[in-house]
């Protein structure tokens, strides 16, 4: 749904201006020092990035389903990374006390994440918990009126950089599945919550991942999202299927990125005497990334729209970034190839995206889990 139209035009024009401007020309450095410029920081918090997702009565622009994916489609078209020191702010870092929590909770830590002043970051997977999230082990033993928490969180997204933690821990050790588990909201300075080193990554270069670790760590019974133990696994997985819509969209926004590239390159680049891009068997590459990329595009419109509607969005969600994911890891290959040995030089771009892109399929759900859950959606529906 699409509320005002003139108003979102601006929105997506300021943003395509920023990437084009600010941000396409910081890609390198980016990658470089592995470091979002400072300045850059400030100006995402200045036009309201951090707040994209969030209502208008907490601070933030309170887009919708349909406004967000068109504005992830523009983010996407520069490094990934850069969408990610906000992206948590919008997705899952907040989506969980937004949607499940308390008004006190709301009113609280909500304000300060649409601004930027904090950023924020969820806690699910495990060393030993990944793709089968109801197996955690983090417990959350009350004591009085804290929990007291002890276990360890893996490749948590600004970990490094987080104020705010959504941590989904077991309350009812006696229950190993899904409803032993709640949802907490753990201050980054709690004692007992510390931070493992920065994690060595393949690409996304400048977006920082580490493990949380929790020792003794007391939390107030308060800050349980929603105040009711066992919910958190639901909550994650309500948090999961806004952030597969998000990332499927990003995804798109990547893939034409990548075919900008590669048609740019194919006009310039000259072989047998004349451009690739007048070569059939490059054509055909061109072409068959505009035609996925097109269809990842209208499929991610089309969820997005459903969810605004008050559809149930789970197995769309899942169909999206199952099919968005593979798409750009598809165009990102061929990007690379149409550039020949160029495109394995870390002087262009298609290198980077290329690494950059695998992180899509893995990441809030891999694409074996998103087939698991659409499978696992048809056969409960049809019963
Ligand atoms: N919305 C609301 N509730 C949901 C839900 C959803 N999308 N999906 C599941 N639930 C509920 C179920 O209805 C069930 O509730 P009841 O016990 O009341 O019936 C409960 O949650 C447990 O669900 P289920 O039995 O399906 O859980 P499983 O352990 O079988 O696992 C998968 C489900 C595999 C889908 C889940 O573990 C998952 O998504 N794993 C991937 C985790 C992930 O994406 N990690 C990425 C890192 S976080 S960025």
């Amino acid at each position: 749904m699409i509320r005002d139209q003139e108003t979102l035009d601006q929105i997506l024009g300021t943003l395509r201006k920023f990437v084009r401007e600010r941000l396409i020309p910081n890609e390198a450095v980016l990658a470089d020092t592995d470091q979002v410029p400072a300045d850059i920081v400030q100006e995402m918090k200045d036009i309201g990035l951090f707040g994209l997702a969030i209502p208008e009565a907490y601070g933030g622009l309170g887009l919708t389903m349909e406004e967000e994916v068109r504005v992830a489609m523009e983010i996407g078209q520069t490094s990934p990374a850069f969408r990610s020191i906000f992206g948590t702010n919008n997705g899952i870092g907040a989506q969980g006390i937004l949607i499940d929590g308390t008004d006190e909770q709301k009113n609280y830590y909500v304000p300060r994440m649409a601004t930027g002043e904090i950023i924020s970051a969820f806690c699910l997977t495990e060393p030993d918990s990944g793709s089968d999230a109801a197996s955690l082990r983090t417990t959350a033993i009350r004591d009085g009126d804290h929990y007291v928490l002890n276990g360890t969180k893996r490749y948590i997204t600004n970990g490094p950089e987080a104020d705010l933690f959504t941590v989904m821990a077991r309350t009812d050790p006696s229950n190993k599945g899904a409803g032993g588990i709640t949802a907490f909201v753990v201050e980054g300075n709690t004692p007992g919550l510390s931070r493992g080193a920065i994690d060595k990554k393949m690409g996304q270069k400048g977006s920082h991942t580490c493990d949380i670790i929790f020792e003794d760590c007391r939390v107030p019974a308060a800050n349980i999202i929603g105040l009711k133990e066992g919910q958190g696994f639901k909550t994650a997985m309500k948090v999961l299927d806004r952030g597969r819509l998000h990332i499927a969209a990003v995804c798109v926004g990547v893939a034409n990125r990548l075919i900008d590239e590669s048609v740019r390159y194919a006009m310039e680049r000259k072989q047998f005497g004349v451009p690739l891009s007048d070569q059939q068997l490059v054509q055909a590459m061109l072409a068959d990334s505009k035609t996925e990329t097109y269809a990842a595009e209208c499929m991610v419109l089309d969820g997005a729209r459903r969810k605004d509607a008050g559809e149930n969005v789970s197995t769309l969600a899942s169909c999206s970034k199952l099919f968005c994911s593979e798409m750009v890891g598809r165009v990102a290959d061929r990007a690379v190839q149409i550039h020949g040995g160029a495109g394995y030089m870390a002087e262009y771009a298609v290198e980077r995206f290329y690494r950059d892109v695998r992180l899509f399929r893995i990441y809030e759900g891999t694409s074996q889990i998103q087939q698991l859950v659409i499978a696992r959606n048809m056969v409960r529906d049809a019963s």
